[in-house]
């Protein structure tokens, strides 16, 4: 699971399409696809992981339209336990992506502090709404979200014009589809 940088450990990838992420609690905490291919390394898993010391994630993506790269790093990042629904802590964006996950301009659709969702498991902000059944993943859903890297994959040719596609929305508005994602911790130097 390591880099050409190393000490990184993979927790997401989507390439291809090959693993359906429309999943319920249990194996969005457990664990579900290929460590090869496409996965979710499984939130008890991450939770165990960044419990202890400091840990970054990084992102990076890859926009269909040209195959174009982008990143995004927080320098900050940890998973609560199951008792907390895997409540998200994120702090400290870098990067070329823009800060999907943490918007200060539209801070109702930040995951900081969010507890996971799953269509089965409505524990976003939204009272109107079940963000993870309608957006066909699952993810620390807020009301709803700028961000949704479990979504579905998008279908070959058709534009990305719908949310229930993987999300990001700096890099997906205006119709962009994301092609490839990978999410990826590593502990911070002590
Ligand atoms: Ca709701």
């Amino acid at each position: 699971m390591d880099t050409a940088e190393g000490g990184w450990t993979v927790i997401q990838r989507r390439m291809d399409g090959s693993v359906d992420f429309n999943r319920q609690w249990e194996d969005y905490r457990d664990g579900f696809g290929h460590l090869s291919g496409e996965f979710w390394l499984g939130l008890e898993h991450v939770h165990q992981l960044t419990r202890q010391g400091g840990w970054k994630l990084r992102i990076d993506f890859e926009r269909r339209e040209r195959r174009k790269v982008f990143w995004a790093e927080y320098v900050s990042f940890s998973v609560g336990s199951e008792s907390t629904n895997y409540q998200l802590y994120l702090s400290g964006f870098t990067g070329t992506a823009g800060n999907s996950m943490d918007s200060k301009s539209y801070p109702w659709t930040t995951a900081r502090y969010m507890m996971f969702s799953t269509p089965d498991r409505d524990n976003d902000e939204s009272q109107r709404k079940n963000c993870a059944r309608e957006q066909e993943g699952g993810w620390w859903y807020n009301d709803c979200s700028l961000s949704g890297l479990n979504q579905r994959y998008p279908d070959k040719d058709v534009p990305c014009s719908s949310h229930i596609y993987m999300e990001w929305q700096t890099l997906t508005v205006r119709f962009h589809c994301l092609n490839k994602v990978s999410m990826k911790i590593k502990p911070l130097p002590r």
